[in-house]
C-alpha cells in the first residue's frame, strides 16, 4: 500500500484569483473549458497498477457547496469515485437516498467530515481487498485524487504537504466574484510554474491557449517546490 497520497487541485481563477460567484462559477459557460477538467480528472495514468480485474479511476475530493454547485444530472462526476466533505456526512446520504433512484444515488458518491478522513478513506482503498473499510461493493483502483474545490477545500489542501501539484486555468478577463483562491501561484516561492512540456506530459494531451465566447484561456500547471 503507498504511503502518501499525492493531491492535485485543479481550479480556473481570473487574474485576481476569482474562482466563484453566487454558488456557481463566475464565467460564462466554457465548454472547451469545462471538457478539460472532465478529460483530465478522468484520465488514469498507465503507471497505476490493476489488480485482479478491477477497475482503475482517479477520485475528485469536494467540499459540500461545490458539490451543490453541479448540475444534478453530472453528479456524481461520472468515472471517478466521489468523496463530499461536510460537517453533516450522516444529513447528506439520507438526503441522497431521499432522491431516490436518480444516479445521485448509485453509490460512487460517498460523504465525510474532513479532508483528512477523505483522504484515509482513499487510502484505505489501496490496502488489501476486505481490508479496507465496510465497503461491499466493487472499489477501483484510485489513480489520482483530485482536489476540485471550493475555496475551503482548496484552502485545507495547500496547508498540506500532499498537495504537490496545482492545475490552473488562468482566464484572462475579470468578472465579478465573490469567493477567491488565496494563493498567487505565480508569485509564491514556494511554487515553480510548469513548462508546456512538463504540462502536456502529466495531463495527457497537447494544450494550446483558448479563445471561447470571445475570453481567452491558458491551462497552466504549478508544482511544489519545498
Ligand atoms: N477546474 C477547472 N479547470 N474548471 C472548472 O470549471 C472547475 N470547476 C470546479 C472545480 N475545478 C474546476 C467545480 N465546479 C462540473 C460542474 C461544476 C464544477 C465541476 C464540474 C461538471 O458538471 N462536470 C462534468 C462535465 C459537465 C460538462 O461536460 O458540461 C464532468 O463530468 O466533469
Amino acid at each position: 500500500a503507498k504511503q502518501h497520497l499525492a493531491l492535485t487541485l485543479i481550479l480556473a481563477a481570473t487574474p485576481s484569483l476569482g474562482i466563484g460567484r453566487a454558488g456557481a462559477l463566475p464565467w460564462p459557460q466554457l465548454r472547451k473549458e469545462m471538457a478539460y477538467f472532465r478529460r483530465v480528472t478522468s484520465r488514469v495514468p498507465k503507471s497505476v497498477p490493476t489488480s485482479g480485474g478491477s477497475k482503475r479511476c482517479n477520485a475528485v475530493v469536494m467540499g459540500r457547496k461545490t458539490w451543490d454547485s453541479i448540475p444534478p444530472r453530472f453528479r456524481p462526476l461520472e468515472g471517478r469515485v466521489n468523496v463530499v466533505v461536510t460537517r453533516s456526512p450522516g444529513a447528506f446520504t439520507a438526503k441522497l437516498g431521499a432522491a431516490g433512484g436518480g444516479k445521485e444515488g448509485h453509490g460512487n458518491v460517498q460523504a465525510v467530515s474532513s479532508l483528512h478522513d477523505a483522504l484515509s478513506l482513499l487510502q484505505s482503498y489501496h490496502s488489501a481487498p476486505g481490508e479496507a473499510s465496510d465497503r461491499t461493493e466493487a472499489r477501483p483502483e484510485i489513480g489520482r485524487v483530485f482536489v476540485i474545490g471550493g475555496a475551503t477545500m482548496y484552502d485545507a489542501a495547500m496547508a498540506l504537504p500532499q498537495t504537490e501539484r496545482a492545475l490552473l486555468t488562468k482566464i484572462q478577463e475579470e468578472y465579478e466574484c465573490d469567493t477567491f483562491f488565496s494563493v498567487d501561484l505565480d508569485r509564491d516561492e514556494g511554487w515553480r510554474r510548469c513548462g508546456k512540456e512538463e504540462v502536456e506530459g502529466w495531463v495527457g494531451e497537447q494544450i494550446e491557449p483558448v479563445e471561447e465566447k470571445g475570453v481567452k484561456f491558458e491551462f497552466q500547471m504549478f508544482e511544489r517546490v519545498r
